[in-house]
């Protein structure tokens, strides 16, 4: 296997790489910056922000550090504020913008059978009410998005009729799908498993597929990389879902077992790597591709901030290893049937140290080269932890 010579490598050039990574645009959620737990316990982080205006504050903070995180997604009720209107002008005044809007339809007892999947229509139409609500919300604050979630699903065989749900949610994801203002996206995000541990009513890419088909080309599938079935090859999904144009964005987390909501690429870097490989093979990395780039994660037992940060930078590395792939060499050797040439065209590239890179751009961008090290230094943490003492939080952890 010879290692290919420079003038045969098609490698963008380091500025159209960093051309690339400067455009780069991550979506932290809200819900990462309070507190957060599992069914066991939620350890309570004195730093953690209390309500939507210190939650944007802090991803405000990860976005000046790591220059590539300008918006926050909303979870509603979790971040319910009393004029939204004045949150988006907060959020402005901080240069952050507000990202997708998250309904929330599984914390209420009404829902023990489900929302708009629920057998009672008085249920449905609560549920229904609250996603339009979310429309509203999305209108007033200039959100992209409405990125919807289902926790509905059966636990136990015969407990409802699976095609009778898929009928109700239909009808829902209809109701809303025409509430949406022209330019507001939708993105339908599915899930194998959890609360539900028989049937989910949105199990995988092929019901959420089915039904944004069915809705229109605002409806998108949504990927969270925690919500598949171990050993699932999901950079197979995102491919067929970018030769389709209906992959909406990414939930960006990791996991060793299940939906852990673990920070990006702790859990298996070469995994995020594969899918960053399909994006950028697609374009789909480029600002006009309209795939939302959002984390999705919990930070149960570590500092809230700076593990957004380093979530970032985690998405920056395995984009700019995507970006370092040698695609003509790839091309050629899959073309030749070169397996062993084809594979290391990938591997060479994940193999590349390219955090010497991100910390030029950073400087290029006028920023610190290590985004840690700027966070260590802000002083947040101490001054989060004294201004913070006392008062309850809004949200998942309260
Ligand atoms: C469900 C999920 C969904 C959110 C929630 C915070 O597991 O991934 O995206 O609403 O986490
Ligand atoms: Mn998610």
């Amino acid at each position: 296997m010879g290692a290919t010579t420079t003038e045969e490598r098609l490698v963008p050039s380091t500025n159209e790489i960093k051309q690339a990574l400067r455009q780069q645009w991550i979506e932290t959620p809200s819900w990462a910056y309070g507190n957060t737990g599992t069914r066991f316990k939620v350890f309570r982080n004195p730093a953690a922000a209390r309500d939507a205006y210190e939650k944007i504050d802090d991803a405000a903070l990860v976005h000046q550090l790591t220059g590539v995180a300008p918006s926050v997604a909303l979870h509603i009720p979790w971040d319910r504020v009393a004029d939204y209107s004045d949150l988006a002008k907060h959020a402005a005044n901080v240069g952050l913008r507000i990202g997708a809007i998250n309904p929330n339809i599984f914390q209420e007892d009404d829902y023990r059978l489900g929302s708009v999947c629920h057998p009672d229509p008085r249920v449905r139409q609560k549920a229904t009410d609250h996603l339009l609500e979310c429309v509203e919300i999305a209108t007033l604050v200039g959100s992209p998005a409405i990125s919807l979630w289902f926790a509905d699903g059966t636990n136990y065989p015969g407990q409802d009729d699976i095609r009778a749900r898929q009928d109700r949610l239909a009808v829902a994801l209809n109701t809303v799908y025409t509430a949406l203002p022209p330019d507001t996206g939708m993105l339908l995000e599915y899930k194998l498993f959890e609360p539900g541990f028989y049937t989910m009513d949105v199990p995988d890419w092929g019901t959420s597929l089915s039904h944004c088909l069915a809705l229109g080309e605002r409806a998108n599938v949504l990927v969270d990389t925690g919500h598949h079935a171990p050993g699932t090859n999901i950079e197979f999904i995102v491919a067929s879902l970018l030769r389709l144009g209906r992959l909406g964005g990414f939930h960006f987390n990791s996991r060793f077992y299940a939906d852990d909501d673990l920070l990006v690429g702790a859990a298996d870097p070469y995994q995020l790597f594969r899918i960053l490989n399909e994006i950028v093979a697609a374009g789909a990395h480029l600002p006009g591709a309209s795939v939302a780039f959002m984390l999705d994660q919990c930070h149960n037992v570590e500092d809230k901030v700076p593990a957004e940060i380093r979530s970032v930078m985690n998405v920056q590395e395995a984009t700019a290893k995507a970006l370092l792939v040698d695609r003509a060499a790839l091309v050629k050797a899959q073309a030749d049937g070169d397996v062993l040439e084809a594979n290391a065209a990938l591997v060479d590239a994940f193999s590349t140290d390219v955090r010497p890179l991100l910390a030029e751009l950073r400087e290029d961008m006028g920023l610190d080269p290590d985004p840690l090290a700027a966070y260590a230094r802000s002083g947040h943490a101490e001054r989060a932890r004294a201004e913070r003492a006392g008062g309850s939080a809004q949200g998942w952890g309260n």
